[in-house]
């Protein structure tokens, strides 16, 4: 009988040891738990996995944060597009000028072409919108954003296409009007939509070899270039493809925050479209669960955009903040669009 209870304990402890042993799938993640789990998907080919699962546990582990969201969003962008390579061949950013009619001054824009740029092919181009107080050199100074195209080429997770950074603040003739917290200084924020269509996207056409329309064109932007990346699709809803909106800024709509008093480019009632609008065949909308900038801001756009039947897809970015990895999770998902 007391062997029979010592056994029971025994059998007891074992299975006590096996159930701590596994991770509770609601365990919170912390940063460096994330970053390992980044590192580990990172190495995750097709083929890499198959080697991954057999140099670890012989059993798959229902635990591990899924990669991809339900609509298919990579939640982080996997590090290893970030990551340099010596068998590829990455562009470089080069800062170009133009004059604009709208604005009746000269513009600028840094651009970063295909390594192979061939005048015999044409390239879809992605134009890419700063932040407030940025200018055509925020996205051209990030080292990475060169490594992340080539690479994202290079594993065929998309096409070739060119990549035009410009300065987005889009001031009329004989203003000196700076960027700044206020309503009157947004205004030439909001002017970058038509300076797009009217100059800067004619300027492009006219000058690389780019497959025009709808067809090759394709937005996005982080923060202040998030929501005019918004603004722009509302105005222009047929002109582009696919459009990414990485933690837009509030202000399209009336708003309220530390920073200022939004009174609206847009009404909400307004942010809708009319019936057989051609619209972009993917809107993405993300933001940091972590943002101490934009906050709510973005999520108040994605619920706007289900209120008012416009298609979306939205998403966070685990623990992050107003930072890169929101920015390369949102360029990750959104390049991949470009075929
Ligand atoms: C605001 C909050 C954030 C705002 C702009 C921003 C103009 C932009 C932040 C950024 O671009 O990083 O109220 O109003």
């Amino acid at each position: 009988m007391r062997k029979m209870r010592l056994l029971l304990i025994c059998l007891l402890a074992v299975l006590l040891c096996i159930a701590c042993g596994k991770k509770n799938p609601e365990t919170t993640v912390t940063p460096s738990e994330e970053k390992k789990e980044d590192e580990m998907k990172n190495t995750e080919g097709p083929t890499k996995q198959a080697e991954l699962t057999v140099e670890s546990t012989p059993t798959p582990t229902p635990t591990e944060a899924p990669k991809t969201d339900e609509n298919g969003m990579y939640l982080l962008c996997p590090s290893k597009y970030l990551t340099k390579r010596d068998d590829v061949k990455y562009g470089t950013f080069v800062r170009e000028s133009y004059y604009s009619e709208y604005c009746k001054r000269d513009r600028y824009y840094t651009i970063l072409l295909p390594s192979d740029y061939s005048e015999d092919k044409k390239y879809p181009v992605v134009f890419l919108l700063h932040g407030i107080f940025g200018d055509e050199n925020s996205f051209a100074g990030d080292a990475k954003l060169p490594i992340l195209v080539g690479n994202m080429v290079a594993d065929g997770l998309c096409g070739e296409f060119i990549l035009v950074c410009p300065a987005m603040y889009a001031a009329g003739e004989g203003t000196a009007q700076q960027p700044a917290f206020d309503a009157e200084a947004c205004i030439p924020y909001d002017r970058f939509p038509t300076e797009l269509i009217r100059s800067l996207m004619p300027h492009i056409y006219s000058k690389y070899s780019v497959v025009e329309g709808r067809e090759g064109a394709n937005i996005g932007g982080f923060s202040m270039g998030g929501r005019e990346t918004l603004y722009t699709l509302m105005q222009y809803p047929n002109h582009f493809k696919y459009v990414c909106a990485m933690a837009p800024a509030p202000g399209m709509t009336p708003a309220k925050d530390n920073f200022m008093t939004h009174p609206g480019s847009l009404q909400e009632d307004e942010v809708r479209f009319a019936d057989g609008t051609e619209i972009p065949e993917q809107i993405i909308i993300c933001c940091g669960t972590r943002d101490s900038v934009v906050g709510k801001f973005p999520k108040g756009y994605h619920e706007l955009f289900e209120k008012n039947g416009i298609p979306h897809i939205w998403y966070e970015v685990p623990a992050a903040d107003h930072d890169m990895t929101t920015q390369y999770s949102g360029m990750f998902n959104f390049f991949r669009f470009i075929k």
